[in-house]
């Protein structure tokens, strides 16, 4: 069967009770969180084969993460448990405007990510081998495992999926803008949102985002409540957001990309792929975990074969 390869960090996230904030509770709720095994989640809970794999600290933490992992379905098979470093944490603080993130990551065994993990057969000759922009800001070697994989093609991996996933709490605008850049540009479908486009590359429109990445296939381009463009070779596709009451957007960007690749391995067309993503997307904003319990299947499929006139 196509399968998915999802390579990066996850964490153990930490979340004040309902209606309180970082400086006030006594009391967390704890998940797991990482932007490619919030994909990799998603996309199991679909029933699509996939494998997440990282550098991991063998405690009680990373294990949890693996447990988790794996009781949703993901296959951790291939990670790479060590007994140094640390597992990463964040905390979110919500606020009434907006949910901050802090990271306590710079001694995370994510860091120890290098080329030489894409040596393991289980990670190699994917369907979709799917990274994001967050891995290359963790480390050197992280960096040119990321490098080894889009711009080396070293994994054999049929098609190269990247999330430009800017993190302004890692690395600086302008260090990021140059090496997100040439990534999303050697990759084969890139998945960026409008602001962050703006803000790394100073583009104003979709096309000019096509423009700054002339070698990708496809150019995802999300640009929040309005809709998201798929941008190929001569041709758009836009398909409007869904109006949902936003609860927290965190973890909705990597719902949408879960989205689009589940359609995508299913076959179904440009338009279908974004609608798939803007359901997905929606499921993702109404709750605090950065990844929700998708819809079923058989709905989702349902939303599909509605004509295209009457989405919304
Ligand atoms: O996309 C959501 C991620 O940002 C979140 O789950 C945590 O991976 C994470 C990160 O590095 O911010």
């Amino acid at each position: 069967a196509a399968h998915v390869v999802a390579v990066g960090e996850t964490m153990i996230m930490l979340v004040p009770e309902e209606g309180s904030t970082l400086a006030a509770t006594r009391r967390f709720d704890s998940y797991i969180g990482g932007a490619e095994s919030n994909v990799a989640l998603y996309l199991a809970r679909l029933g699509v084969p996939v494998r997440w794999a990282s550098v991991m600290r063998n405690d009680p933490l990373g294990r949890r993460i693996a447990t988790e992992l794996a009781g949703s379905g993901v296959d951790v098979s291939a990670i790479s448990w060590r007994d140094v470093a640390q597992t990463g944490l964040y905390l979110k603080d919500p606020g009434a405007e907006s949910t901050a993130v802090y990271y306590y990551r710079q001694g995370s065994a994510a860091r120890l990510i290098d080329p030489a993990l894409w040596q393991d057969e289980r990670l190699r000759s994917a369907a979709v081998l799917h990274l994001t922009g967050i891995t290359p800001a963790l480390s050197e070697s992280a960096n040119a495992a990321v490098e080894a994989a889009v711009l080396g093609r070293e994994t054999g991996a049929e098609l190269v999926s990247f999330d430009v996933n800017y993190r302004p709490g890692l690395w600086p605008v302008d260090v990021a803008a140059p090496v997100l850049r040439r990534l999303a540009d050697a990759s084969d479908l890139v998945f960026v949102g409008m602001d962050e486009a703006h803000h790394l590359w100073g583009c104003a429109t979709p096309r000019e985002v096509r423009e700054m990445l002339p070698r990708a296939r496809t150019v995802v381009v999300k640009d929040g409540a309005v809709g998201a463009y798929a941008l190929s070779s001569g041709r758009e596709t836009f398909v409007p957001s869904l109006a949902v009451d936003v609860v927290e957007p965190v973890g909705a960007g990597d719902a949408f990309a879960a989205g689009y690749l589940k359609s995508l391995l299913d076959g179904r067309g440009e338009a279908e792929r974004l609608r798939l993503g803007h359901l997905l997307a929606a499921t993702a904003l109404t709750v605090h975990e950065d990844a929700a319990e998708p819809p079923s299947s058989a709905w989702l499929d349902a939303q599909l074969e509605v004509p295209e006139a009457e989405w919304a």
